[in-house]
């Protein structure tokens, strides 16, 4: 054992799930040194090719880890429509193009659903963490919160598609809830507390 905290590298380029992580990495007690991929230039982009979430976190994690020979833990979700098969599931980042940003995704996917009625607007967010060490072993924990799409976009928090999601059992969006009240309901904060032993075992080196 050591006593100092071990580097991990989180190997996501979203800067909002950067904040959530460490957020609730925190919040469960894991007490590790995540340094951002952007600290390591050297490491290019990850192209996701998958066609799952746990396959494309393991592929960033995966690139992440052999780049830098430090652990690295991924982020993989998205959101999942029920009256659109699934979709945009794994396509949530890009769902309006290639380099789309946030609204534009958002306001695709509400016009793509304007004729959906209310009852069958159900929705879910997934998201899967991905821990690889540099000797190889893997750890994923999968993640999600079911509830439903509205219409018209409210509130200011979150990312992405939280002005449009509802959760089961509340009245408000995600991006309507606190910051402490999102990650207790959340797929990511369901995931990496799911993952958060795994990660703190990275402290635990043996001699
Ligand atoms: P990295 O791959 O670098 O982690 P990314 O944003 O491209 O960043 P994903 O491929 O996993 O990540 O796509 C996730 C997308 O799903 C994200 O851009 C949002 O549009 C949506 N999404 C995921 N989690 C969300 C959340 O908590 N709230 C709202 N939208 C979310």
């Amino acid at each position: 054992m050591t006593g100092t905290a071990s580097r991990v590298v989180l190997a996501t380029r979203n800067e909002h799930k950067v904040v959530e992580i460490r957020r609730i990495l925190a919040e469960a007690g894991v007490v590790v040194d995540l340094t951002s991929v952007a600290e390591f230039p050297e490491v290019g982009d990850v192209v996701e090719s998958g066609l799952t979430f746990t396959e494309n976190a393991l592929l960033k994690a995966r690139a992440v880890a052999a780049g830098t020979g430090l652990p690295a833990l991924a982020d993989d979700s998205g959101i999942t429509v029920a009256a659109m098969n699934g979709m945009p599931g794994i396509f949530s980042a890009r769902w309006a193009g290639p380099g789309a940003g946030d609204a534009a995704n958002l306001h695709l996917l509400l016009a793509q659903l304007q004729d959906v009625p209310d009852e069958h607007r159900g929705a879910a967010f997934v998201s899967v963490a991905a821990l690889v060490r540099p000797d190889g072993r893997e750890f994923v924990a999968e993640g999600r919160v079911e509830g439903r799409l509205i219409r018209e976009p409210r509130g200011a928090n979150g990312f992405g598609y939280d002005p449009i999601f509802v959760p089961e059992g509340e009245s408000r969006t995600t991006a309507e809830l606190s910051a402490a009240e999102k990650d207790a309901l959340s797929h990511r904060g369901r995931s990496f507390r799911a993952i958060a032993p795994h990660v703190a075992a990275v402290n635990d080196h043996v001699h």
